[in-house]
């Protein structure tokens, strides 16, 4: 099977220029202007904008968390990625802490094998690092093409570890050639602000916010920086959100050191004053909580400076029913919220359409960093020839709107609900096959393959 995409302008971190692309089976085979192929289906994409699919390295699928499972499956969350125009994702294995890594990435791939309907691959978070996980690294590198390793410096008891540890798991994912991520907050104070207010009768969503200031979110990622640059280890930091954070990072290049980092499109576009909204507010309850305006400034120009690489989504969405185990107690709500479908058109609207940042910032924020980072370039993330062809076919000026009512997510409220965008993914292809068309998805569960990912330098 081959196709001839027509007239698009065709967009990677580098490359503007209207003109063709030509698939053979699952594969870019050319691009360039006026090719002059046979094939056997031709798109006409004048007016559109054709770029790669997209890569969210940060979502949690069918995640068991705090007493209940995150809300869409391998199935309806790699479903509803595909609908905006992200084809590949990555999701976070929980080792349970006293079991192997081993054991939970059977566990994930079991519920991952057969039903996903785009593609995945794993981050491990080891949430229990000692001399019988150490082994189990190099197997996991070398054998799975499981490359990155999660560390949770918050959630106590469950998912926490030390600094001990974090420095043992650093040197021994830096020997195997692989790279460290951390869930960056300081989990000791985040336990004393949450057992004060709640001694205080203060038990709102609002005072899970307050429970996490922006200085547990600076300090750990001073700290994380500062540990991965002696152990030498190539370092992400994912989901951030603050100006106090970004500075600790900012710092580090300072003594030429890279740490990578991430934010999700909430935090550009969402803030704190969502938790002005009694219980309603537990549909923004994630961690870290939304900053304000002057962190979306931050993280905005931290895009354009070259700080932020990558804009993900953590994805962890919840019903409302699973929201209200928390309606008597704010650190009983399950944290995390719907965002997989509209992250690139999200960062679209806000971001190009509004002149924040390039068409190719764009893309490299979309895909081509999260690829490179993650050992995945030049298979995903770019358009050139031998790579997947993942494809989406944009229409830059279609209006439309977000509510729970028409998006794919599993998940019965929208965190957007209402929200106006300019530009929709028309046509979504993955490995040469058009899997959305419009509002059709022409794909079934099993349809998504697990990406073996390669070692990682730590430089994009
Ligand atoms: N934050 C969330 O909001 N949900 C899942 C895990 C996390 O760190
Ligand atoms: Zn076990
Ligand atoms: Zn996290
Ligand atoms: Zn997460």
């Amino acid at each position: 099977m081959s196709i001839l995409i027509k007239n698009g302008r065709i967009i990677t971190s580098t490359l503007d220029f209207e003109g063709d692309l030509f698939i053979e089976g699952e594969k870019i085979s050319a691009l360039g202007k006026n090719l002059s192929v046979k094939a056997d289906q031709e798109i006409d994409a004048s007016g559109k904008l054709v770029f790669p699919g997209g890569i969210d390295p940060h979502v949690h699928l069918e995640m068991p968390f705090m007493g209940t499972f995150s809300s869409d499956t391998y199935e309806t969350g790699t479903r509803a990625a595909l609908f905006g125009g992200t084809t590949s994702v990555i999701d976070f294995i929980l080792q349970k802490q006293g079991h192997s890594l081993y054991e939970a990435f059977n566990e994930w791939s079991g519920r991952a094998t057969g039903n996903a309907v785009g593609d995945y691959s794993f981050h491990m978070a080891v949430t229990d690092f000692n001399e019988d996980t150490r082994k189990e690294i190099e197997a996991l590198v070398n054998q799975e093409g499981i490359t990155s390793f999660k560390m949770f410096m918050a959630y106590k008891g469950a998912l926490m570890i030390d600094d001990r540890q974090l420095t043992g798991l650093m040197t021994e994912v830096k020997k195997q050639g692989g790279m460290v991520t951390a869930h960056a907050t300081n989990g000791e104070m985040i336990d004393f602000l949450v057992a004060k207010f709640k001694e205080e009768g203060k038990l709102s969503p609002l005072y899970h916010y307050l429970s996490q200031p922006e200085v547990t979110e600076a300090e750990a990622s001073g700290r994380f920086a500062d540990i991965a640059n002696y152990t030498g280890c190539p370092a992400y930091i994912v989901h951030m959100t603050c100006e106090g954070a970004l500075n600790a990072v900012r710092n580090a290049t300072r003594r030429n050191q890279n740490v990578f980092v991430e934010t999700c499109i909430q935090y550009l576009t969402l803030d704190a004053s969502l938790y002005d909204k009694g219980f309603e507010s537990a549909k923004w309850v994630m961690s870290p909580p939304l900053r304000e305006k002057k962190d979306q400034q931050t993280l905005w120009a931290g895009l354009n400076q070259g700080l932020v690489q990558v804009v993900a989504t953590d994805h962890c969405p919840f019903f409302w029913k699973q929201k209200e185990m928390g309606s008597e107690d704010f650190s009983k709500i399950p944290n995390g919220h719907p965002a997989i479908e509209h992250r690139i058109e999200l960062l679209y609207s806000e971001g190009v359409a509004k002149g924040k940042i390039s068409l190719n910032k764009f893309v490299e924020l979309t895909s081509g960093n999260a690829a490179k980072i993650f050992g995945m370039f030049p298979q995903k993330g770019t358009l050139s020839p031998g790579s997947d062809a993942d494809i989406v076919i944009f229409d830059p000026l279609k209006k439309h709107s977000i509510s729970a009512k028409t998006h794919h997510m599993n998940c019965d409220y929208s965190a957007y609900e209402g929200w106006e965008l300019t530009g929709k993914c028309e046509k979504v292809l993955l490995r040469g096959k058009v899997v959305i068309d419009d509002n059709l998805c022409l794909v079934e569960k099993g349809n998504g393959k697990f990406i073996k990912r390669n070692k990682v330098s730590g430089k994009i």
